[in-house]
């Protein structure tokens, strides 16, 4: 290590120091927890029998890869992957004209201009950290899951009847967006979302090494429309965020409250805090005029000292992370990460907040010391709190009302359980727990590390899921699942509240573009065309596909050509989907049953060239095949 490193590294030495020793010393736990497993895999109903369906679906975020993830819970099978902020190779995400307008429709014009000088259209990575899906009166709707891209500053929203992205937006204004939620009363309505990193305001270079000129953004999205609705300049940095069960508050933590540039300035103060944001007091002020208009959103400012009544800042012991609402619908969890302590919010003393001269820390009704590491906290139905340890690989089981009975003097140990996880937990996640319906059967530990428990596959290794039946007084870890980078977060959803359909309507405004332009055509997509369809050097190919064939086998296109191949997959049977596949093109998409899928390209390459489905969908599918003729230029 460079000395310059070393020196940048001590303060974190010196921290999170126990990490590498940690996950040793939980490594101790091994045999014990092994032991539990096998004796609680006879009781707990983990491994399914061929064919069983799964009890909920599991809704989890993959961190870097930018794809939102489908499980079955408690098998922990993995059931699909929805691509959003990535590439898809498998779907032609981020090559057909379908997903292109959704990848790009929503960035600002000043991202366009930047991208398209890098010979792009939209980003080709994401960071997906946190998925939720929509609320009705507290409780899962299974509308939509929204998520969030720390790395390129979007929020994206998946339709659960197809479960394909329907909406991206880039949050103008803020920078990175980490901490995001859904409002669960009475509807989402707002999904509010944290900018994580701090710049300045109007970040045109004007202002550049000078922190105290930068802020932190907090934004409120309109669910339905997937529009920003206002915005909220607040002091310090923002990272996790939750809400009320009262549709009145929203809470954001900041684990840099000193506006700092590096580790030592980020880690200064013993208190940070999280921010508490008055939504009606907010609406009043835009509704007031009283904000100022920045990038066409309507900016207030909630910083302290601002002299407005829109934000408080309460104090929280060092660098605080995860932000959990409780279901009793009274208490937020704001998990210490640096400090061992859980401080639990109680809603009914908030209002009293925003008096003047009210104390900030009146609102906080305990601090239990749970452990190193508190990272994220989850619930269940009998007043219990799960929270995961990062520093001790641990997972805490504690008692909210002794916890609260101890922070007012009684001599009580609000912790009632721990158990070791491999190793280094972050989120958790239990069975409808952030909603008002928790219901205490299932938790699932979100690893990073997973170290010994898999057969090696080199120096990247899976990180480790563990899912923990919490239904008895002791936690037992009843499953390990490998998984790919990086899931930070999930949710277990009840699968009654989960509909998808089989086959795609045709009405469906997923391919509405392909359908106005094939009425312009007078190309009937369901039949495709005889011919192809010429307009200058641009030419559109409309394919129907039924299984075992296109029904076009070959068409001709002139070298140069802007081709657009539209296909239409007229099948209408449960999982018969086809695919478009043209070799040597870098060309390649899923059409669902009963879907329009397009894409364009420029017929650059003369000669004979075979187009496939690449989807295995007949016992003739190695023939649903056809060929494209580019004729060479001059020819
Ligand atoms: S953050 Cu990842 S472990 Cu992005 Cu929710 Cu806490
Ligand atoms: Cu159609 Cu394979």
């Amino acid at each position: 290590m460079s000395e310059k490193l070393k020196t940048l590294s001590l303060t974190r030495r010196g921290m999170l120091g126990a990490t590498a020793t940690g996950a040793v010393l939980a490594g101790t736990g091994l045999g014990s927890t092994l032991m539990s497993a096998r004796e609680a895999s006879a009781a707990a109903k983990v491994n399914l029998e061929p064919g069983e369906l799964d009890e909920y679906y599991g809704f989890w975020s993959s961190g870097q890869s930018g794809e939102l993830r489908i499980l079955g819970i408690p098998s922990m099978r993995e059931l699909m992957r929805v691509p959003v902020f990535n590439r898809c190779s498998a779907t032609g995400w981020g090559q057909t004209n379908e997903s292109l307008k959704i990848l790009t429709e929503g960035l600002l014009p000043e991202t366009k201009e930047f991208l398209a000088a890098q010979g792009k259209v939209t980003y080709d990575n994401g960071d997906l950290h946190h998925p939720h899906m929509s609320f009705t009166d507290g409780v899962y709707d299974g509308r939509f899951i929204f998520m969030n891209d720390k790395a390129n500053t979007r929020v994206a929203r998946v339709r659960c009847d197809v479960m394909k992205c329907d909406k991206i937006i880039e949050i103008p204004n803020a920078k990175d967006i980490h901490g995001m939620r859904p409002q669960k009363y009475p509807r989402t309505g707002y999904v509010f979302a944290n900018g994580e990193h701090e710049a300045p305001l109007i970040n045109d270079g004007q202002i550049l090494d000078d922190p105290s000129q930068y802020v932190n953004i907090f934004t409120a999205i309109d669910g339905d429309e997937m529009t920003v609705s206002w915005q909220v300049i607040v002091s310090g940095n923002l990272d996790n965020v939750d809400c009320d069960y009262q549709g009145k508050y929203a809470f954001a933590t900041s684990y840099n409250s000193e506006m700092g540039m590096n580790l030592a300035e980020m880690t200064e103060n013993e208190l940070d805090h999280v921010v508490i944001f008055d939504i009606k007091a907010i609406e009043a002020a835009v509704a007031a005029g009283d904000y100022q208009e920045l990038n066409g959103v309507k900016v207030v400012d909630g910083r302290k000292g601002a002299g407005t009544n829109l934000t408080r800042y309460v104090p929280i012991p060092n660098s605080p992370h995860g932000v959990n609402a409780a279901p009793d619908k009274k208490h937020i969890m704001i998990n210490g990460k640096l400090s061992p302590t859980v401080s639990v919010i109680d809603v009914t003393k908030v209002d009293a907040l925003f008096a003047d001269g009210a104390d900030e820390r009146s609102c906080i009704v305990a601090e239990p010391q749970l452990g190193l590491g508190p990272l994220h906290t989850a619930f269940d139905n009998r007043g219990n709190a799960y929270t995961t340890l990062f520093l001790d690989s641990q997972v805490v089981k504690w008692d909210i009302a002794k916890a609260i009975e101890a922070y007012g003097g009684a001599d009580v140990d609000p912790i009632l359980d721990k158990v070791d996880v491999q190793y280094q937990p972050g989120h958790n996640s239990t069975s409808m727990g952030e909603t008002a319906d928790a219901d205490g059967k299932w938790l699932i530990s979100m690893n990073k590390f997973s170290k010994d428990r898999f057969l090696n596959v080199g120096p990247l290794k899976p990180e480790n899921e563990q899912l923990i039946d919490i239904s008895g007084d002791k936690m037992k870890v009843v499953h390990d699942g490998p998984t790919f980078a990086e899931p930070h977060d999930s949710i277990i959803v009840r699968r009654d509240i989960v509909n998808p359909v089989n086959i795609w309507s045709r009405d469906d405004p997923m391919w509405e573009e392909a359908r106005q332009q094939a009425a312009a055509d007078g190309v009937d997509l369901e039949e495709g065309a005889e011919e192809v369809i010429r307009d200058g050097n641009k030419v559109r190919v409309y394919i129907a596909s039924y299984a075992p064939v296109f029904s076009l086998e070959k068409f001709t296109v002139k070298q140069g050509d802007e081709v657009t191949v539209y296909v239409t997959n007229v099948d209408d049977v449960d999982d018969v989907t086809h695919g478009f596949c043209l070799s040597n093109f870098g060309v390649a998409m899923e059409v669902g049953p009963q879907a329009t899928a397009s894409v364009t390209f420029i017929a650059e390459r003369p000669g004979v060239h075979w187009f496939y489905c690449q989807w295995f969908c007949h016992a003739l599918h190695m023939e649903m095949r056809g060929r494209m003729f580019v004729e060479p230029r001059g020819a």
